[in-house]
């Protein structure tokens, strides 16, 4: 019989059906036993009446039955408005243990104050089942989905690039090696020269959702070693407004689609209100931003680390934004051409032609105008000293490639943000980190 998921079992009043599930709870009464079963899209209660004699094994059989068992129940559903739980109950026929827990369970995952994140990560597939944190992955899912949905709209395609790669990519550095036959090979940074190599192949339009590999010693709570990028590329643009345009109009649609579908459990769950970002969203250069937070928060930095956004003028850019646009999203352009990889676009002045798309004050995206003139791109990679390295990224600019460019998000990172959670530990499926591996 197909599994029948708890959110659907309202279709079946009064019928025979079965129902799987994780055994969430029990309350053994003087005369009758509660059995709660869980599965991933709701819960339901099971009632079993002591004092029936048919009943004698099953009653036996839930007295000694360790919770987070998983069990397949046969029975009547019935409407019972008196039960808080949906409003409705089993009425089993007959319990099948189908896995059987210990009695002990390394944490107790339905309160989780106080239990080391560490624990959490080691046992994730018990932390996994809080409510709280498979919402996240139930969240993070839409968000996904609409940004897709929107792109497919777009008539966007999505391709699949190697993330085992010859060369190591974009700057030499942050890579991690690895052992490939009798020879070295590197986890992709990014899909970038892959996503430009399918401009130079006439795509046009395309998006990849993937993991994106970074050989970085950071330790904080938005850096982890391995992530999920998603990350977009269409040709034919004018200038990098036309990324930006992109960008944001996909970020207001499925912000507006989500807080649609799941905006009140985004609140009751996380406290955390999903603000649709008004259009267009604001724009600042790297040089009003700084100038702007010695005027209005009197917050000085060096000139000499002005090329980049500090972190704390990072943090403090999300106070800017709200202050100055009644906005939680900021692009950040004109950073100097000597700070950014050099795939990037720079005018005339050597003014670069991309940006950093900050949300509630942390960087979640990179992205602008590539440059697809053979030449210049040859000359800006000499200057990064990267011409060897990169000979087989510029044979694509050799044939004929169009003007284009796209951006790269980091989507644990941005569901981090959107869900005000303190580090992209609890939104990665699994954490990847310098100290962590593992399991
Ligand atoms: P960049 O290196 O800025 O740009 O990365 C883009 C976005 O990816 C996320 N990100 C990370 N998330 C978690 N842990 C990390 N260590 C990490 N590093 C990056 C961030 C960041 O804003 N090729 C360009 C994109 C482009 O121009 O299309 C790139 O990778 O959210």
């Amino acid at each position: 019989m197909k599994k029948i998921d708890a959110k659907d079992l309202h279709q079946y009043y009064g019928k025979q059906i079965e129902f799987s599930g994780f055994v969430d709870n029990i309350r053994d009464l003087q005369w009758v036993q509660f059995v709660i079963l869980r599965d991933s899209t709701g819960k339901v209660q099971v009632t079993i009446e002591k004092s029936e004699e048919k009943n004698k094994e099953m009653v036996e059989l839930i007295s000694n039955l360790p919770l987070e068992s998983t069990v397949k129940v046969s029975g009547v559903l019935m409407e019972a408005p008196k039960v808080k739980l949906n409003g409705m109950e089993l009425i089993p026929e007959s319990i099948e243990v189908t896995s059987k827990s210990l009695d002990e369970l390394p944490f107790t995952y339905k309160n989780l104050e106080g239990v080391n994140l560490d624990t959490r990560l080691d046992y994730r597939f018990i932390d996994l089942r809080n409510d709280k944190n498979l919402a996240i992955f139930q969240i993070q899912n839409k968000l996904v989905q609409y940004m897709r949905e929107y792109l497919y709209q777009k008539d966007f395609i999505e391709i699949h690039t190697p993330k085992l790669i010859g060369a190591a990519s974009e700057s030499g550095s942050e890579v991690f090696e690895v052992k490939y036959f009798d020879r070295k090979a590197y986890l992709a940074q990014s899909p970038q020269f892959y996503k430009q190599m399918a401009m130079a192949s006439g795509m046009s339009k395309i998006f990849e959702v993937a993991p994106a590999f970074r050989a970085e010693n950071s330790n904080t709570n938005r850096h982890a070693t391995e992530y999920t990028s998603f990350d977009v590329e269409f040709s034919y643009i004018d200038s990098f407004q036309d990324v930006m345009e992109l960008e944001s109009e996909m970020i207001h649609q499925s912000f507006s689609k989500v807080k649609e579908e799941m905006g009140d459990q985004i609140k009751d769950l996380f406290g955390s209100d999903l603000i649709i970002p008004t259009l267009p969203f604001p724009v600042m250069s790297l040089e009003e931003v700084y100038r702007e937070l010695e005027e209005r928060y009197s917050y000085h930095v060096e000139e000499s680390e002005k090329n980049d956004l500090t972190t704390e003028a990072e943090k403090l850019c999300y106070k800017l934004s709200k202050d100055k646009f009644h906005h939680e999203f900021l692009f950040v352009t004109n950073y100097p051409a000597e700070k950014r990889a050099f795939y990037h676009m720079r005018d005339e002045k050597g003014i670069l032609q991309g940006y950093d798309l900050l949300f509630r004050g942390v960087e979640i995206t990179t992205g602008a105008q590539r440059e697809h003139r053979y030449e210049e791109i040859l000359k800006n990679a000499k200057e990064k000293g990267l011409s060897k390295d990169v000979e087989f990224y510029l044979e694509f600019f050799k044939y004929g490639c169009p003007p284009h460019g796209g951006f790269g998000i980091g989507i644990d990172r941005f569901t981090m943000l959107l869900l005000g959670l303190p580090n992209i530990k609890e939104t990665q499926f699994l954490f990847r980190g310098p100290n962590r591996i593992e399991p």
